[in-house]
């Protein structure tokens, strides 16, 4: 029984899917630093600016305008839950990044309420990161980021800002939110790059 109990256990950790220290959830628990805010889509904006201050702005009528793309992905928050084969639809970065002239190599995204996580440029673009604002065939739901927020799959959750409003092109890498308490300023689930020092 014992070593039934055991060859089951060693099974589910070799999931290939699975980082290391993460189990599985199939359901979909909420994390949020502070309440949620209600963003009406007619209100929501998305702004990116340039490290030399230039600004681009896109309405949510904007981003319903661009082509839209569904990524099926894993995502690993890091508390240890991992949520794979999960669906999304949203705008690639790729698109909204194509239309400034920036060479700045990091970015920090910014969220309706004052959360602000950053990310280098290079894990935002080559298909690697979106603005979704579906999940699972319908529109966000504001406790998950709704009306829209960032998807960057390849790092711990903490990256995908919800109800994200902007992104600002840096030169100089800077801590987010949770980077600022500890977090670690990458965070590669692959790595486990959980908290600073890692
Ligand atoms: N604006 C904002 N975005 C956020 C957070 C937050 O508190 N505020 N929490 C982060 C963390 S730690 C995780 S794990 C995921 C959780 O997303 P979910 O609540 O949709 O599961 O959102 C990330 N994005
Ligand atoms: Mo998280």
């Amino acid at each position: 029984m014992a070593a039934i109990s055991r060859g089951f256990h060693r099974r589910r950790e070799q999931n290939p899917a699975l980082p290391p220290g993460q189990y599985l959830t199939t359901d979909f628990p909420v994390l949020s630093a502070g309440p949620t805010p209600h963003i009406a889509t007619d209100e929501w904006s998305f702004t990116l600016t340039t490290e030399t201050g230039e600004q681009r702005t896109w309405t949510w009528a904007d981003l319903q305008a661009l082509p839209s793309e569904r990524p099926n992905v894993d995502i690993h928050c890091v508390t240890s839950w991992s949520k794979l084969g999960t669906s999304w639809r949203g705008v690639s970065l790729d698109v909204l990044l194509a239309d400034v002239a920036s060479s700045a190599p990091y970015a920090m995204a910014h969220s309706y309420g004052g959360y602000t996580t950053n990310v280098p440029v290079a894990d935002l673009t080559d298909g690697k990161a979106w603005v979704v604002h579906e999940f699972d065939g319908r529109p966000l739901a504001p406790v998950h980021g709704g009306p829209a927020r960032l998807l960057v799959p390849h790092l711990y959750f903490w990256k995908s800002a919800k109800w994200v409003r902007g992104l600002q092109l840096l030169d100089h890498d800077r801590p987010g939110f949770w980077e600022g308490l500890g977090y670690h300023m990458y965070g590669d689930p692959w790595k486990e790059q959980r908290y600073h020092g890692q």
